[in-house]
């Protein structure tokens, strides 16, 4: 994309609504605009960045098997009357009259309507287990919005759903989850950490929360040092995952036990604070019994499925990613979901030689350069580089365009490389 062209509206000052950094620096670099509160226009880099961790999320959901559908924002009140939730949630929900003056809402979250899916549809146990999931604008109409998108009242969730026919194949399920969302945020480029939760609002028997570590974090959160190092991601097999998982100590404030934590050496205690960016819960029967969903099992008896619920905060995750990779500068974003992974400065705009030579480089990098081709200051372009936090920086001024040459900058390190441009280019795409 050429920045001249781009609609990236980027802010020098600091605005002031903003208290954290990852609200400042998201409003700054020009990826959100709010439109009310809690609620968020998302621009072309913002955008750029929520579906690649989208499609990340996708992937290893369809790996361990899950199937993508695609269920509507808004809901039925008489489908939540059926659990006994339509009264329970509260304010929290946002309820909505028709003309016909039919009750509906907007969704906070999915297990009465894809219990009503299934149950409509499933007869039989030999069609469990089923695993179905959606990446779905949510709302919860929350008393205080805040931190940007980290707390919002419209937010994108991946939300999951699973349907088997007894509780061993539920545990495992549950596991093979965690292995997946492990897998999600490895892959993000972030360090994210399992802790035993409790269940809110959702209910049930058993659930864990991840987090993300960033000292603006909303909870406290006590670990090993062994999930810093990845050290703890070694299993590849669910069940021996989820023991190292869950025998390795990592609690929230909420949880805390000192006497466990007594146990654990001096050298290897981490203390912090997190952002939880997805909960997962096991719950047993609690939806399929309310809302009468039986299948008939291999005996010819009715049973209610074992289900469980997963959801990862989309939104959240571009907000808790920035605030555990920034600096004075700006956004680092993590390769795999930068919008972009490189920027091309041009430092002289309308020289026949550095024109060239970046018009070479944006052809070969394509969708995956960000062009700087605006007639500003060289110091304006770099500061704005920063701000945005692309990996990668291919500097391109009149004396080294003559050579051939660009300047090459490593946004997380400040590294700088003097190389021929197809050199430059092959390190970019490495
Ligand atoms: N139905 C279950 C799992 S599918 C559920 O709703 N779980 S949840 O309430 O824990 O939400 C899942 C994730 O959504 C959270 O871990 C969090 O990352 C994100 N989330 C929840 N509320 C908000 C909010 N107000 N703003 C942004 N993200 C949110």
């Amino acid at each position: 994309m050429r920045l001249s062209k781009a609609l990236i509206p980027t802010l020098k000052e600091t605005p002031s609504e903003a208290q954290i950094a990852s609200h400042r620096l998201m409003l700054r670099a020009g990826l959100i605009r709010q439109m009310a509160s809690g609620i968020y226009a998302w621009l072309p880099a913002g955008l750029r960045v929520l579906t690649k961790i989208a499609d990340i999320v996708r992937e290893e959901q369809d790996r361990i098997g899950a199937q993508e559908v695609l269920m509507p924002t808004i809901q039925s009140a008489d489908l939540w009357r059926e659990s006994g939730r339509y009264e329970a949630y509260g304010k929290e929900m946002l309820r909505i009259t028709d003309r016909h003056d039919r009750e509906l809402l907007y969704g906070p979250t999915n297990e009465e309507m894809i219990t009503a899916i299934v149950r409509d549809n499933i007869k039989s146990y030999r069609d469990l287990p089923q695993m179905p999931y959606h990446i779905q604008w949510k709302f919860r109409d929350e008393v205080r919005p805040r931190f940007g998108v980290l707390r919002g009242r419209e937010f994108l969730m991946k939300d999951g759903y699973s349907f088997d026919l007894d509780f061993d194949g539920a545990f495992r399920t549950y596991k093979s989850i965690m292995l997946a969302y492990m897998r999600t945020f490895q892959r993000i480029g972030i360090t994210a950490i399992p802790m035993r939760a409790d269940t809110g609002a959702i209910g049930g028997d058993l659930s864990h929360e991840f987090h993300i570590l960033a000292p603006t974090g909303e909870s406290g959160v006590f670990f090993d040092a062994a999930f810093e190092t990845g050290d703890a991601l070694g299993a590849t097999d669910p069940d021996a995952f989820y023991e190292q998982m869950t025998t390795t100590y990592a609690a929230t404030d909420e949880k805390h036990d000192e006497s466990a934590w007594a146990q654990i050496p001096p050298e290897r205690k981490r203390e912090g604070r997190g952002i939880e960016v997805g909960q997962i819960f096991y719950f047993g029967t609690k939806y399929s019994k309310a809302m009468n969903f039986a299948v008939t099992g291999a005996d010819g008896q009715k049973f209610y499925p074992e289900m469980g619920s997963y959801g990862i905060g989309v939104s959240r995750l571009v907000g808790a990613i920035i605030e555990a990779r920034h600096d004075e500068a700006g956004i680092i974003w993590p390769q795999a979901i930068a919008p972009w992974r490189a920027a091309i400065l041009n430092l002289r705009q309308g020289d026949a030689t550095t024109d060239t030579l970046c018009e070479q480089l944006y052809q070969a990098l394509g969708a995956d350069a960000l062009y700087d081709d605006r007639e500003e200051r060289a110091g304006a372009k770099f500061a704005e580089a920063d701000l945005m936090g692309l990996p990668w920086q291919l500097i391109v001024g009149p004396k080294g365009a003559a050579k051939g040459m660009v300047e090459l900058k490593h946004r997380a390190t400040g590294e700088r490389f003097e190389l021929p441009a197809d050199e430059a280019l092959a390190k970019v795409r490495a």
